[in-house]
């Protein structure tokens, strides 16, 4: 078995793997940096390496996840995402780096890069979360342009939800509204960021997970990092990023925390959590990674040198 097909098997798909396995008994780790993130997207987790190796990790980080604000064709992020049930697109993102800062953008309009606003609040305030107005000024007046994110294809696709104005949200493989992505450089250290239009309908207001440290996103360098996709506010009530990261701090490789996080959510949600889904992706600080979501269809991409491949995660569900 090759080193790249080696890590993999101990990663991402050995369910069986032991809590108390270590990670010094783990064959052929990969190579860093080793970037990772929700859903699918090679392109974008490939600027992320390489502005890693040739910049540093929070720029990896950044304009990884600009790559897929810009893109008016994701109708997840930034640009083009789907906007709330009065028709504004509003934009949630965070960040959070190797030594513990966190920034943060909450129902950001006009501004198609959320992730880069949230990296000059937690570099340049003594604040973690903007929101509303307050970042829309703050993001202004660190020189972003204000810009209509509504794109043709989903406000025709909104205009046609007005038809029956039925809100049902629905996650999945085509359908999804996140990224959420982790790295570890050459040096071990590791850093994160999150960003999303939110739940395509959601109610004018409405704030998920992925702006909230420790629920869509959470870093501890010395352990490792987490985010979420899904149903923000099965996300929000467990606090599930956090607790990836708190699980891995006992011991749990990242699948097994993973798993244990989305267990955390079906307990808790005992009659709903059939119809919902909820994913998570960990990294650790050995450069482990692996995912685990409710619902099947969730995939994840991971990108090193010379390798760049969408997963699929497993699930709680068939
Ligand atoms: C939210 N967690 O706003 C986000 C939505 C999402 O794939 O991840 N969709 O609740």
């Amino acid at each position: 078995m090759g080193a790249i097909a080696a890590g993999l098997v101990a990663c991402t798909q050995n369910k069986e793997a032991s809590a108390t396995q270590q990670p010094k008994d783990l064959p052929n780790a990969n190579p860093f940096p080793i970037v990772i993130s929700t859903w699918p997207h090679i392109v974008d987790n490939e600027v992320a390496l390489t502005a890693i190796k040739t910049g540093d990790l929070l720029d990896g980080i950044e304009q990884g996840i600009n790559s897929v604000e810009n893109n008016p064709e994701d109708q997840s992020v930034g640009l083009g995402g789907r906007p709330d049930r009065t028709g504004i697109v509003t934009l949630d993102a965070c960040i959070m780096d190797k030594e513990h800062r966190a920034g943060s953008v909450c129902y950001l309009k006009n501004i198609k890069n959320p992730i880069s606003v949230a990296r000059l609040v937690m570099q340049d305030t003594p604040h973690v979360i903007l929101a509303g107005d307050g970042a829309l000024q703050f993001a202004l007046s660190k020189g972003f342009k204000e810009e209509e994110l509504l794109t043709a294809k989903s406000k025709e696709e909104y205009v046609e939800w007005l038809k029956t104005a039925h809100y049902k949200p629905k996650v999945n493989a085509e359908l999804h509204d996140t990224i959420g992505m982790l790295a570890i450089d050459d040096k071990g250290d590791i850093s994160g960021g999150c960003s999303t239009s939110g739940l395509g309908y959601k109610m004018q207001g409405r704030v998920g997970d992925s702006p909230i440290i420790g629920a869509g996103l959470f870093v501890d360098n010395e352990i490792g990092a987490a985010t979420a996709t899904g149903m923000g506010e099965l996300v929000l009530t467990t606090l599930g990023s956090f607790l990836t990261v708190e699980f891995m701090r006992q011991g749990m490789s990242p699948m097994e925390a993973c798993k244990a996080a989305v267990m955390r959510t079906v307990e808790k949600n005992k009659n709903t959590y059939k119809e919902m889904q909820v994913g998570y992706i960990a990294l650790d600080k050995y450069g482990r990674y692996g995912a685990y979501s409710i619902q099947p269809g969730f995939q994840y991409t991971v990108t090193f040198e010379n390798h760049n491949e969408v997963f699929d995660a497993d699930s709680y569900l068939d």
